[in-house]
Formats: structure tokens, sequence, C-alpha cells
């Protein structure tokens, strides 16, 4: 039996389901090469600024068995890098996605401008939920912020536009921001990004791991899977139709893709993982996916997509 997982994400086509998170290892050029190079079905980069970005001081980055935390701080080498990249990716024969995260609603609009020209881009991911900026609140949990930022991005043709939001846990925020969402012409979106301002502690030394902001980062890996899988099914449920859900969060296997999928999610993203083992993930996760597809008769992620059950 042939297995396929394509996909499609605000229409355009990927031959597997399955690519990195904007975050880990998407910075320099050789990154991203190597990401081209892989069985990742895209090419995200980390998000970027109008000027090249250095990030928060180390240690900023950790991970245990059940996860990591980061405070980063943005590093990345400025948009424009990344747009002159984009004929170079060509080559991969996949898509090349830039993910955006200006410091102010203005560089935001100027970088948006400016990356619609450039064809070789087939879509922005627009973070909207960057925990790790010392005095930038996440602009995901502002309601009336979003929906200003939405108002503004949205007022010009440009490549296919998608959101990543942080977490949300309560029902009325769902609601909240899916219907701020549906007013407007966005393709996807992607849940979520890193539980905000978390904290881990080695207790031999009695300190936190990271040094920015006294050890607060962002959680991702297994620690957050059930929240992300929440609001991928949420945001499933709540969305127009025509907007897909990327999921992204604490998937490490075939069978947590396949959890993702279930919920509602179009493809997803492999961050925490993929900062641990390198490239070779996607081979892997996708072997393990294709062979719980094969136990389970399914050909194709639309066999299951969404179809999670609720208890009679
Ligand atoms: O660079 C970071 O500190 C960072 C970003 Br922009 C983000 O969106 N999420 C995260 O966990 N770290």
């Amino acid at each position: 039996m042939s297995i396929n997982l394509n996909t499609t994400i605000g229409g355009i086509a990927l031959n597997s389901c399955i690519y990195n998170a904007s975050g880990p290892k998407c910075t320099t050029k050789e990154e991203l090469e190597n990401i081209g190079k892989s069985f990742s079905a895209a090419i995200l980069t980390k998000s970027s600024t109008l000027e090249l970005r250095e990030g928060n001081p180390s240690p900023r980055y950790y991970e245990n068995d059940l996860g990591s935390i980061n405070s980063m701080g943005l590093p990345n080498k400025g948009y424009q890098f990344y747009a002159d990249l984009a004929k170079n990716m060509r080559q991969y024969n996949k898509p090349y996605f830039v993910s955006v995260a200006g410091l102010s609603l203005e560089n935001n609009l100027t970088m948006l401008q400016d990356l619609s020209s450039v064809d070789a881009i087939d879509a922005i991911e627009l973070n909207l939920s960057c925990p790790n900026v010392p005095g930038k609140p996440q602009t995901g949990y502002d309601f009336e912020r979003t929906q200003h930022v939405l108002d503004k991005v949205c007022q010009f043709d440009q490549h296919t536009l998608g959101i990543k939001l942080p977490p949300y846990f309560d029902l009325i925020h769902f609601r909240q921001m899916a219907e701020i969402i549906n007013q407007y012409p966005i393709k996807f979106v992607t849940c979520v990004n890193s539980i905000g301002n978390g904290l881990v502690i080695d207790i031999d030394q009695e300190q936190v791991v990271i040094k920015p902001k006294d050890g607060f980062g962002g959680i991702g890996g297994d620690y957050i899977k059930p929240t992300a899988l929440a609001n991928v099914r949420q945001f499933y449920l709540l969305l127009r139709d025509d907007i897909d859900i990327i999921g992204s969060g604490g998937a490490k296997t075939g069978s947590d893709v396949f959890e993702h999928i279930l919920c509602g999610a179009s493809a997803v993203q492999i961050g925490t993982q993929y900062m641990k083992e390198g490239t070779s993930c996607f081979e892997r996760i996708e072997k393990e996916l294709k062979n719980l597809m094969l136990q389970k008769n399914y050909t194709s992620i639309k066999d299951f997509q969404g179809k999670l059950q609720s208890i009679k």
C-alpha cells in the first residue's frame, strides 16, 4: 500500500507534513541549507527583525529529558538576509517560509512590504508571540493590539500570510482570538509558540539554568504537548475552514505528529527535537508516521485529519 504525507498550507503544496519550527538551527545560511537537504518538507527561517540582532546573553538555551527553556532574544541576521537567500533556496524544491517578528508594528509593515516583492518566498509566518524580548509583551495576549496589527498588515497585497500564536489556556480566549482572526485573509495559524516565562532550576546549584531575565524563558518539548494539542484542536474547530492549522509543540515521534493531525493540523513543525537530534529527525519521524498509518490502514493524512473523537 502506498502512503503519502502530502499536504497543503494556504494552497501551497508540501510533499510531507513535517518541517522545522522557527527558532532552532534556522538562522544561518548553512543551517537553512541543511534543512533544504533534509527530509524537512519546507524551509522556515528564524524570526527576523529589521536589523541584525545578537540576541540575549548566554547561557540562553537549556534542555533536559522533558524539553527545553530558551531566552534567545531574537538573534537573527536581519530580514534582508533571508530575502536575499530566497532564490538560492529554490534548488531544494520545497517551500521557503520567512518568519517575521518586528520589534514594532511599523517594522513589521516595512518588512512585509519589502518581502512581498521577493518572488522566491512562498509564505510569511508573522510571529505574534515571542516571549523573550525584555520590555516587549507578546502581541497575541493583547486582543485589541492583535486586531490593530492584523488591520494594518492585511491592508496590502502580499505573500501567503500566516500567524504564529502563543498558547492560550482559557476557552474564552480561544473564542476571542478566533473571532478576530476570522475577520482577516490569514491563510494559516501556527499553534503554538513556547509557553512563555517558565522557570527551570538546577537543584544542585540551586540556580536558574539560563541567564537572561533571571532564568525565565519559553518552554518547549514534552512539557508542552498537551497544551499545543489543545490549541490546535480549539483553533481547528473555531477558525474558518480555509485557514490551515500548523501544529507546533512537543512533536518528537511519528505518533506525536499523528496526534497533532488528529486534532486538525495540516502540518506539524519540529522545534526542540530538531534542536536535540539535528536534521535526521525529519526522516525518522516521517518513517514512524508512515508505519503508524500503515498499521491503521490510512494512506493519506486526510484519512484522519481533524477526526479526533469525543467519549460518547
Ligand atoms: O528568539 C527567541 O527568544 C524566541 C522567539 Br523570537 C520566539 O518566538 N519563541 C521563543 O521561544 N524564543
